[in-house]
């Protein structure tokens, strides 16, 4: 990696159930994050965390959708838009934002951030489609919804905040699904965006089905922006994870897929923000699952074996 890597905090819990995913910016960190970058040759700049209010000094319905149901929608407002200030300011320095969650509302702020002035692909790892509305949503929680929100879907089109007007639904892929609402499904087919499942990586191999996602992002796109959340892994490699869900990518599919973004992204330079988010250490084993969330940046950055 020759450019600096600015990492950005954004402990962020108020769009999913399950406290302590607010920590996950400490574990990451704790996890050597910088250090592992740094001796790979690559200078770091924390830029510490954007603030997220607590949960007891917020109204769960300020802010609520014009129908539908999204939790803590007008704080999620408020940390999205500081954090897209930031990552703008990242960009426009020349720096890679590398922006540790939190949990996944988060990333409506990154990639508004990442996508203000180019148009940008999204290569979205998850076990789950985060294409929920506020009238699809089962459980009213942000982080199911987050990736509908950057496209402008449902209830966000009437919101100036959350859509990403330089992110298409054509440039964006979807990598590892395998958790999907009923009413998501329907929406996720109707959209333009291009969507793997488990099903198609056990079917074609994750080289052919990344690749493809990569040719995806790229397509007509000035850079690529990745969103990793670590329910994307298994739970027995990534278990500090609000809502793991079985039958994920092994740890030797998510590494092959982290160098094939090096490989594809760095040469021409078109990698122009990463994102970690859904690490909950309380819910983790010895910080195992930060660890891994360290590993697989490092991949992705140009780590190599020899
Ligand atoms: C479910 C919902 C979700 C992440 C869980 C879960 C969504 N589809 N997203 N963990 N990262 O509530 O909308
Ligand atoms: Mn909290
Ligand atoms: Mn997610
Ligand atoms: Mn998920």
């Amino acid at each position: 990696m020759d450019r600096n890597v600015r990492i950005i905090g954004a402990p962020m819990d108020l769009g999913a159930d399950r406290r302590g995913v607010d920590m996950g910016p400490s574990a990451i960190r704790y996890a050597g994050l910088a250090e592992e970058l740094e001796a790979m040759g690559t200078t770091c700049l924390d830029w510490g965390d954007v603030h997220v209010p607590r949960p007891e000094e917020t109204d769960p319905d300020a802010g609520a959708p014009v129908a539908g149901d999204a939790k803590f929608l007008a704080e999620t407002e408020t940390v999205c838009t500081r954090l897209s200030h930031e990552v703008a300011d990242a960009v426009d320095a020349g720096d890679l934002p590398l922006v540790l969650g939190g949990d996944h509302s988060i990333a409506i702020g990154t990639a508004s951030g990442v996508a203000r002035d180019e148009s940008t692909g999204v290569i979205w790892f998850d076990a789950h489609g985060d294409f929920n509305t506020p009238t699809t949503t089962p459980s009213g929680n942000v982080h199911g919804m987050s990736l509908a929100a950057i496209l402008g879907i449902g209830e966000f089109a009437e919101t100036d905040w959350a859509p990403s007007p330089n992110v298409s639904e054509e440039n964006v892929a979807l990598v590892g699904l395998r958790d999907i609402d009923e009413q998501e499904r329907p929406a996720i087919r109707d959209s333009e965006v291009s969507a793997y499942t488990m099903t198609d990586i056990d079917d074609r191999g994750v080289t052919e089905i990344v690749e493809e996602a990569i040719g995806v992002a790229t397509d007509g796109t000035d850079g690529v922006h990745v969103s990793l959340d670590l329910d994307w892994l298994d739970p027995t490699e990534a278990p500090g994870v609000g809502t793991p869900v079985r039958g994920g990518v092994s740890y030797r599919e998510a590494h092959a897929a982290m160098e094939l973004i090096a490989k594809h992204l760095s040469q021409p330079d078109r990698l122009r923000g990463f994102e970690l988010v859904e690490v909950n250490p309380i819910l983790d084993q010895h910080n195992q699952t930060a660890e891994l969330a360290v590993e697989l940046v490092a991949s992705a950055f140009g780590k190599i074996i020899l």
